[in-house]
């Protein structure tokens, strides 16, 4: 079971590696360790979990965030309308994107950061990502806005040793530019 402990801090050189590529077919071992991953965030958003193990709650893991330089990961989230994006890939990228940007009006946090960093993170609103599914076994293509294809960005930026706080403009950390769109949540 993944824990707190398991889970690197910033500062860790690891979340600033490039990942590296997962043999496909993936190996038992990698399936397992990505399985583990979705089980920490299902633990985490579970009440009684999360209180019984001092998990805090989040909706997305990257494998760099356990310490393993491979490009894995865990999404775990519902959204308002009741649609829920749980997913476990392999090799995800995003294939395309809109040029229109959005952001979390309450900005972002992270699992590897212990502190809270203000500001928008600016990303795209849509993307079209694939990657290999090992829950569905095959690969999927998944079109995405609104506040999932903002978590699978942060996701993905784990993979490539990009921080959320990157993208916050420092000398103007609310500055939203002409039409980005504001994401409530
Ligand atoms: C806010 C939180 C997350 C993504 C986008 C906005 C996920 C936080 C958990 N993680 O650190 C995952 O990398
Ligand atoms: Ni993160």
């Amino acid at each position: 079971m993944i824990r707190m402990k398991d889970i690197v801090r910033e500062g860790h050189p690891v979340l600033r590696e490039t990942a590296q590529e997962v043999k496909m077919p993936p190996s038992q071992e990698d399936i397992r360790i990505l399985k583990e991953m979705q089980q920490f965030l299902a633990n985490s958003q579970d009440p009684e979990l999360s209180e019984k193990y001092n998990l805090r709650a989040g909706v997305g893991l990257a494998a760099p965030q356990i310490n393993i330089s491979k490009r894995m990961i865990a999404v775990r989230l519902e959204e308002e309308d009741g649609k829920e994006y749980c997913y476990s890939l392999i090799n995800p990228k995003i294939i395309s994107h809109s040029v229109e940007k959005s952001y979390l009006t309450a900005g972002e946090g992270c699992l590897s950061v212990d502190r809270d960093v203000p500001g928008y993170v600016l990303r795209h609103a849509r993307i079209t990502l694939k990657g290999y599914d090992i829950d569905r076994e095959r690969e999927v293509k998944l079109r995405l806005k609104g506040m999932p294809a903002i978590v699978f960005q942060h996701e993905l930026d784990h993979l490539n040793g990009i921080m959320f706080y990157d993208h916050i403009d420092k000398d103007n950390p609310f500055k939203a530019p002409e039409g980005a769109i504001p994401i409530d949540r």
